[in-house]
């Protein structure tokens, strides 16, 4: 028997849970001490349907810390390792938030709205405790808060068409990870290019809880023609598109040069960053890396073997329904990803070796064809 989840308002609901629940949700995780969705028809149907239509995902979980003041930039920056001194307004940036350590303290979106107000919208850690500590510590002038928007993502190839419909066509003039903001009934909401997949999409931070309902039965309503249905970030997807999980493949124990989001920590810059000098010290001693096992397998632990020793462990894992294979990110000590190109793993059926790659995975790299 599966165990129930209890919710109450610690597992805080959203807007659109009433919603969520009468299209059918089957299962919720909680993330951000708030109800996230994680199947709807069933994971490889969901997959399939994001990867060929559009989905409409509340993903008010993914919440954002506010921080306002003259000295929003300067906290911002103690956080993450990523230079964002010549950021532009208007624009999104993916960064790592490290701690003095160089571990991962979480992995959001970072918006630059105006030059006293950035928003980051975040992963599964607490991080507005985190910000108010350092606002506190550092005497910055700042307010740090946590202000009710519930981000509504729009994912798969037809979004651009559906939100075209409800926002009207300059909709389709936002870059990827650009933002700004669009008029819905007379009310004002941040939408960007950018979700957690890699189907192409928006998210529309909605600001009110009541006109959020009504963008939700819109976007149904003027979507039945291109299939839109409900979804929620998708397992077997983001592992496809080389997306990290915080919590997963990540956290405070891993350094983002060991999960290769080395692009994204600016070793060389000149800025005032709490985590810098320690990653600039760092020798890493293992790397994340894709494993791909040209078989479908129930594995039985998670632990990866080079010569039957234990090298590293699974951090994610799914069937590729599209490739035919099963992927895996693994954490995986360096001297052994020198020794071999390959590294086992237990399955159902007995040790099964893998082929180590790089993330994302180079489908056509590794010889495979999209099915359908
Ligand atoms: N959208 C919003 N908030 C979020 C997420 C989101 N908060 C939590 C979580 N997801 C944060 N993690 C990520 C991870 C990857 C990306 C976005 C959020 C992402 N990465 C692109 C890539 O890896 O190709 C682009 C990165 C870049 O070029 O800067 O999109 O999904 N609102």
């Amino acid at each position: 028997m599966i165990p129930e989840l209890s919710v109450s308002r610690r597992t805080r609901s959203t807007p659109f849970t009433s919603r969520v629940e009468a299209a059918g949700v089957q299962a919720y995780t909680v993330y951000n001490h708030t109800l996230l969705a994680t199947k709807f028809r069933g994971f490889e149907a969901d997959y399939w349907h994001l990867c060929n239509h559009v989905q409409v995902w509340d993903v008010s979980c993914e919440k954002q810390v506010a921080i306002n003041g003259p000295d929003a930039y300067q906290l911002i920056q103690l956080m993450t390792p990523r230079d964002l001194s010549k950021a532009r307004i208007g624009r999104c940036f993916y960064v790592p938030l490290c701690n003095e350590q160089g571990g991962i303290v979480n992995d959001p979106i970072a918006i630059k709205l105006s030059d006293n107000e950035w928003w980051l919208s975040i992963a599964d850690t607490d991080v507005m405790l985190w910000a108010q500590g350092l606002a506190t510590g550092f005497k910055l002038d700042v307010q740090v808060t946590e202000p009710d928007i519930w981000p509504l993502a729009v994912q798969g190839p037809k979004a651009e068409n559906l939100m075209a419909r409800v926002f009207g066509e300059s909709v389709r003039d936002i870059k990827f990870f650009n933002i700004k903001p669009m008029h819905y009934r007379g009310v004002d909401m941040q939408v960007a290019r950018s979700g957690w997949s890699k189907q192409g999409g928006f998210e529309i931070y909605v600001n009110d809880a009541v006109l959020g309902g009504q963008l939700w039965d819109e976007l149904f309503s003027k979507g039945k023609d291109l299939n839109v249905g409900p979804g929620c970030p998708n397992l077997i997807e983001r592992m496809e598109s080389g997306l990290l999980s915080l919590g997963n493949d990540m956290g405070y124990e891993t350094s983002p040069l060991e999960c290769g989001l080395d692009q994204y920590v600016s070793l060389d810059a000149d800025i005032n960053s709490l985590s810098l000098p320690a990653l600039r010290q760092q020798v890493p001693a293992r790397q994340l890396k894709g494993l791909v096992i040209d078989q479908a397998c129930q594995l039985i632990d998670q632990n990866i073997y080079l010569d039957g020793q234990c090298v590293g462990q699974i951090t994610s894992q799914a069937y590729s329904p599209k490739y035919g294979v099963h992927l895996a990110f693994v954490l995986c000590s360096l001297p052994a990803l020198g020794a071999s190109l390959t590294l086992d793993v237990n399955c159902q059926q007995g040790s099964v070796s893998g082929r180590v790659t790089s993330l994302p995975f180079d489908f056509k790299g590794l010889g495979l064809e999209p099915k359908a």
